[in-house]
């Protein structure tokens, strides 16, 4: 960490938490200093290999609303929507992030999903990152660069938590809200959020710039 705190992390960023009942969220807004961050996506943007995957749904062929890459530690493989993601190695970027969140979280992150909207038509549906090849126990940190772009949060329509809901979860007390996330902002999502809420970017028609996401991952 003391060496990425010297090339653009501000010590002096304030760490804010976000509580409902069953989300625990950390934010660190601007936890990357501006020049860092784009400097960062710049390299993020060069080294690594973005494709536009399609998915099949109801036997039609879609391609995703934006450019994925997914890299892991061999062996840490992953599916979602019926996409078994081609795995890639770390870029150098990606590792050197992935070593100062380790510091912070003290997790072993060995896998990363980079999200690349290419403008505002550009989104991701409504989910939760809980395939069953993610440790539940493990938080998700999710990196944004570019673009501020909107975080929705809900709770989940029909949750598939095992045990009793959190005290005072519910569709009618729990409403939905927004996280505005922007260039260098940590998001920190702690379990057992991914069991009780669902997360959103929606489209945001009139927006022409671009924006990187990377969401660092427990995978066993
Ligand atoms: O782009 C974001 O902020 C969210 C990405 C996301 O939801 C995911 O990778 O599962």
């Amino acid at each position: 960490m003391a060496e990425f705190q010297a090339s653009g992390v501000d010590s002096g960023v304030v760490e804010q938490r976000l509580q409902r009942p069953g989300l625990h969220l950390r934010h660190w807004p601007a936890w990357l200093a501006t020049q860092r961050a784009d400097a960062l996506a710049r390299q993020l943007r060069a080294e690594v290999p973005w494709k536009q995957e399609a998915i099949t749904l109801y036997g039609r062929r879609h391609l995703l609303p934006r450019l994925t890459c997914w890299m892991a530690d061999p062996g840490c493989g992953y599916r979602y929507s019926g996409l078994e993601n081609v795995l890639e190695p770390w870029s150098p970027a990606a590792a050197q992030l992935r070593q100062a969140l380790q510091e912070l979280s003290g997790w072993r992150f060995n896998s990363l999903l980079l999200n690349r909207y290419r403008d505002g038509r550009d989104a991701m549906g409504w989910h939760a990152d809980d395939e069953p090849e993610l440790n539940p126990a493990a938080p998700i940190a999710s990196l944004s660069f570019g673009a501020s772009r909107d975080f929705r949060l809900r709770p989940r329509p029909s949750p598939r938590a095992s045990g009793p809901p959190p005290e005072g979860y519910g569709a009618a007390t729990c409403a939905p809200f927004n996280v505005p996330l922007h260039n260098g902002d940590l998001l920190l999502m702690e379990a057992p959020t991914q069991l009780w809420w669902q997360h959103a970017v929606p489209r945001r028609l009139r927006l022409q710039q671009e924006r990187l996401n990377l969401t660092f991952r427990v995978v066993g």
